[in-house]
């Protein structure tokens, strides 16, 4: 997919720490993922260098996530072409995504709802893909795009319907690209520090539509409440999605 780019050849974490160390990142760490104020937030800022010399001296689970690096650096924008393989791509929206050896991306799809193009350039990524069909067996935490599920530890007694997922398992290195169909769930766990971007394309207005509501629900409803009830609403939560999973368990 990108053997046109220049970047296929030019970018890696030491070229983006010696170009643009000072450029200051949003950096979240796992605490991110959990419920209470802080749910969706950056935890500090860096200089991207720091950042970069940190996850290259071993295991940590600092992220860079969703960065458009392209608005605080245009000039890198002649490094990549935007892909042709189909119709519907967001020019506007090439996010990058950074992480150190053992970093956890949890279970969720896109919000969006788009497709997703990941495009390795440094390190490697293990990318676990299941099906949108299995989002009740996935336990789909409610008005998130996101699992209560732990695929490298499943706790099948809490989670029994997870025993019917199947899905795909795959490793993708420096110039692999994975596409990710939307609506598809996605557990990423970095193998060794390292970074992506992504290109996302959505060709269909019903889609749109519904990735609209998605993020509203997430951003009012869900975001609104974590502010309000902190961990009573998640505790709320994860019963919703147990009883939604009940009807599974037998079948
Ligand atoms: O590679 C990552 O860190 C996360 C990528 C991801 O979740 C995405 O592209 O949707």
């Amino acid at each position: 997919m990108i053997d046109e780019w220049p970047a296929k050849h030019k970018w890696s974490l030491d070229y983006f720490k010696d170009q643009y160390g000072d450029i200051l990142v949003p950096v979240f760490s796992a605490k991110s993922s959990q419920s209470g104020k802080t749910y969706m937030s950056p935890d500090t800022k860096m200089r991207l260098g720091d950042y970069i010399s940190a996850i290259q001296q071993g295991p940590t689970d600092l992220r860079l996530f969703l960065f458009n690096i392209f608005k605080v650096v245009p000039e890198l924008k002649k490094d990549y072409r935007i892909h042709t393989i189909m119709n519907g791509f967001y020019n506007e929206f090439p996010f990058t995504f950074f992480g150190g050896e053992g970093s956890k991306v949890a279970m969720h799809y896109d919000i969006d709802l788009s497709h997703v193009f990941l495009t390795q350039f440094d390190g490697r990524k293990r990318v676990v893909l299941f099906a949108p069909e299995y989002s009740k067996h996935l336990y789909q935490q409610p008005f998130t795009v996101a699992s209560y599920v732990n695929i490298d530890n499943p706790d099948y007694e809490m989670y029994p319907a997870l025993k019917q997922v199947k899905g795909y398992d795959c490793v993708i290195e420096r110039g692999d690209t994975i596409f990710i169909p939307s609506g598809y769930w996605h557990y990423i766990t970095y193998l060794d520090s390292g970074f992506s971007m992504n290109q996302r394309a959505n060709e269909s207005l019903p889609r749109k539509v519904k990735g609209v509501m998605n993020i509203a629900a997430h951003y009012v409803i869900d975001k609104g409440m974590n502010k309000l009830m902190g961990k009573k609403w998640g505790d709320i939560k994860q019963s919703m999605a147990v009883s939604r999973a009940k009807e599974l368990e037998n079948a």
